[in-house]
């Protein structure tokens, strides 16, 4: 019963649109790896990012297109070029660089402010939870000023891009968010469990 209400289920949304992610955060914070991870399930070693590398995840038979842009100085600068038509952002944070975190605050806003993001939901990923000293969810969504951000939706979820937990968690969140109102969001409702911090514009 539940192959074929799979089967039906895969053929009904088959042709459902693909949804623009942007994966954002500084330099070494782990995009690279979590997008692996979700798409191969396995961790690749990777070099720092240059420009923008493209890959598609599919997750709860939602289809994401996922441009994930070089964190370094140099190439968040040319971050704006990408966020034409984006539905969500993903932003990851290495949740141990404490020093930077004033900083990925800044590019944070700098995303809020964003006219071509206004209707983009921001999952932040509070990443490298398996490390000594990471901050908490609490701690990073103070730190970045999230608690006083009104007109986008935002979860801080936390994460480990080399062991996959919190991506997938993070991800059914964003599935909610993109599909919201759709009939695809009510089957997928049931399926999004808790954890980390949440908040969607009154
Ligand atoms: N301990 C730990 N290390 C991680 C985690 N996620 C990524 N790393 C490591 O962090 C380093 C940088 O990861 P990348 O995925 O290349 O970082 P990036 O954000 O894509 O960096 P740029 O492409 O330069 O913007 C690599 O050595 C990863 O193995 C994590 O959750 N925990
Ligand atoms: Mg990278």
């Amino acid at each position: 019963m539940g192959a074929v209400f799979s089967l039906l289920y895969g053929l009904l949304f088959r042709s459902a649109r693909k949804y623009k992610v942007v994966v954002v955060g500084l330099d070494n914070a782990g995009k690279t790896t979590a997008l692996y991870r979700l798409q191969l399930g396995e961790v690749v070693c990777t070099t720092p990012t240059v420009g923008a590398n493209v890959e598609e995840v599919t997750f709860q038979n939602v289809r994401f297109e996922c441009w994930d842009l070089g964190g370094q100085h140099t190439l968040r600068l040319s971050w704006d070029a990408y966020f034409k038509e984006t539905d969500a952002v993903i932003l990851v944070v290495d949740s141990t660089d404490r020093l930077r975190a004033t900083l990925v605050k800044l590019e944070l806003q700098r995303l809020l402010e964003s006219e071509d993001l206004a209707q983009a939901a921001v999952l932040v990923f509070a990443n490298k939870q398996d490390l000594k000293d990471a901050m908490s969810v609490p701690e990073l969504t103070d730190a970045l000023g999230l608690q006083s951000e009104r007109q986008h939706s935002w979860h801080v979820q936390p994460s480990c891009s080399l062991t996959g937990e919190g991506l997938h968690d993070g991800l059914a969140w964003l599935v909610l968010q993109v599909t919201k109102g759709s009939a695809q969001a009510a089957a997928l409702a049931p399926r999004v469990s808790a954890g980390g911090y949440t908040a969607v514009p009154t």
